[in-house]
């Protein structure tokens, strides 16, 4: 038999960050672009789109139809998962290539090769021509030890290849699309994903885009991105889009001088359909975002993080609260919504400035249950662990998770009481993203979503203004009931 290589998204959930549905894995998409292109036969297993626990993963699949198996770690977390999985493998087939790839085990390849011996090699950076020179050499027997952009385990020795160069985006071939032939089946109306850009020019010190893709934004040809997008809609249907992009517009003048084109030619070609994209709060303007909005965009991700000045600096993120304000009432001005990145608690803040951090989503009524639930998170391969280390901040750090101290302990009691929280709606978040999953009627579910928002706002001014707060244990469960009710 011919064999194949097979890529896996791992399933994910956690009351911290439970309210994400999951959606296309495109790094998988254009990994299994390149490999086929290559000739090489190709299966994706999106675990986390159907729902698929990684102890149960290998009953889903034929192991002898595979000489390859890629998993996709792409943050932290999900490292756990990509061990239950591996090691599983190893169990029932030592003769079969494990590789794992991602932004996380980009930075923790050595690490990850020391301690998991599941794993035989790790891929860094862009995955795409470091896993197919990898799989054309295994197919043929050759050498893999010299693998650009790999680190690999061969004979107990750890081998740390140098890096690959930065894949040109223009040369890609479109990712391949076989989990939206299952999104269309199931009849979710998930937005879909599509890659415009890679990387940032920012450089905030929590963010690990800057090391990964070492400090560089490159962009697609805007022709080449509207012909995708073309595509999609005529076959699939597609109406909705969402751009990974860290950062969509890019440096003035050449990258607002591409989506202002690419935004011409989606109105030249009638397109008629809606984009989620991303951009740094500074970036946006009145003349640009005009022309956008009238495209189609209606929703932007902002990395708005603070509404406090210090903290901001902190972040390094070159911005003031002044700015972020004006960002935020230039997309109210387009009717485009705001998709917040906000940091609502950080070790290193004082109790007011907790407080203004609240309050300035409260003024502009961009409150999220997210928002309210969000912590700093020291990533690998971000310059903010070593601010932490610097500042003796750490209380515990594990392969893929860091613990720290606060500095003001009312606002590490606010953090551990949020915490609780989460974790006593961890069962309603886990319905309400079923419920979405299944299509069901939006009215219902905003219904329970503004009610269930008053409820974390109730919560939480509490915490900060010492206000009584009515716990009403069956709020979780009877929002729970009104959900399968409206099944
Ligand atoms: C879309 C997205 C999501 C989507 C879906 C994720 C997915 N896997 O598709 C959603 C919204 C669900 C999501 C959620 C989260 N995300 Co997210 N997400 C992204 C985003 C914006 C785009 C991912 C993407 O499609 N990139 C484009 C593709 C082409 O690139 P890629 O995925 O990196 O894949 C390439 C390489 O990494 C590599 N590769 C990847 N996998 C593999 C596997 C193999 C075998 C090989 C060889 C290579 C390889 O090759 C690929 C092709 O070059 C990234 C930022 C980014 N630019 O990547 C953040 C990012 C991955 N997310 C991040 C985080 C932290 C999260 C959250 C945990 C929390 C949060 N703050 O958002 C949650 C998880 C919650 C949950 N319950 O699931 C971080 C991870 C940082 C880290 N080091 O851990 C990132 C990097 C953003 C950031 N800078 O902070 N996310
Ligand atoms: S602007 Fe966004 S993507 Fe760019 S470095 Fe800052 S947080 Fe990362």
């Amino acid at each position: 038999m011919n064999k194949k290589v097979l890529l896996i998204a791992p399933y994910f959930e956690s009351p911290e960050y439970p309210t994400y549905l999951p959606s296309e894995n495109l790094g998988l998409g254009y990994i299994a672009a390149v490999l086929r292109k290559n000739g090489i036969e190709v299966d994706i297993f999106d675990a986390n789109m159907r729902g698929i626990k990684s102890e149960d993963i290998l009953n889903y699949i034929q192991l002898n139809e595979y000489f390859l198996v890629g998993i996709s770690s792409s943050f932290q977390q999900l490292l756990d998962e990509s061990i239950i999985i591996a090691e599983n493998i190893k169990k029932q087939t030592s003769n079969l290539h494990v590789t794992i790839g991602g932004h996380f085990p980009t930075f923790e390849h050595y690490n990850i090769l020391s301690k998991y011996k599941c794993f035989d090699s790790v891929s860094r950076g862009d995955g795409e021509f470091s896993i197919t020179e990898l799989a054309l050499k295994l197919k043929n027997n050759e050498d893999i030890s010299t693998i650009d952009g790999m680190s690999l385990l061969i004979d107990s020795k750890i081998i740390v290849n140098k890096d690959r160069k930065l894949v040109d985006l223009d040369i890609l071939p479109w990712p391949e699309r076989d989990t939206l032939s299952f999104i269309a089946e199931h009849n979710h109306n998930w937005a879909t994903q599509l890659t415009t850009s890679r990387g940032c020019y920012g450089n905030c010190l929590f963010c690990d885009i800057r090391s990964f893709y070492n400090g560089c934004w490159r962009a697609r040809n805007y022709i080449d991105v509207v012909d995708e997008i073309e595509y999609l809609v005529n076959t699939y249907g597609c109406k909705t889009f969402r751009f990974t992009d860290d950062e969509f517009l890019g440096p003035k003048p050449e990258g607002h001088e591409r989506a202002r084109n690419f935004a011409k030619e989606i109105i030249k070609r009638g397109i008629k359909a809606n984009f989620m994209i991303s951009a740094r709060a500074e970036d946006v303007d009145e003349e640009l975002f005009s022309l956008l909005a009238q495209a189609g965009v209606n929703d932007c991700l902002i990395g708005v993080e603070s509404g406090v000045d210090r903290i901001l600096n902190l972040y390094n993120k070159k911005i003031t609260v002044e700015q972020n304000q004006k960002c935020i009432d230039i997309l109210k001005r387009f009717d485009i919504a705001l998709n917040l990145a906000y940091i609502m608690i950080d070790p290193r803040m004082t109790f007011e400035e907790l407080k203004q951090n609240y309050e300035f989503i409260k003024k502009n009524g961009v409150i999220t249950i997210d928002s309210l639930r969000s912590h700093f998170w020291p990533l690998y391969g971000t310059p903010s662990l070593r601010q932490f280390e610097k500042d003796n901040l750490i209380k515990k750090q594990d392969i893929n998770k860091v613990e720290y101290y606060f500095i003001d302990k009312r606002v590490e009691y606010v953090f551990n009481k949020v915490n609780e929280l989460c974790i006593k709606c961890f069962e309603l978040d886990k319905r309400i993203q079923q419920y979405i999953m299944n299509g069901n009627s939006r009215d219902i579910l905003n219904e329970v979503y503004a009610e269930y928002l008053e409820y974390w706002i109730n919560y939480f001014e509490s915490l900060l203004y010492d206000k009584d707060f009515d716990e009403k244990p069956q709020f979780f469960s009877d929002k729970i009931r009104k959900l399968e009710r409206a099944i």
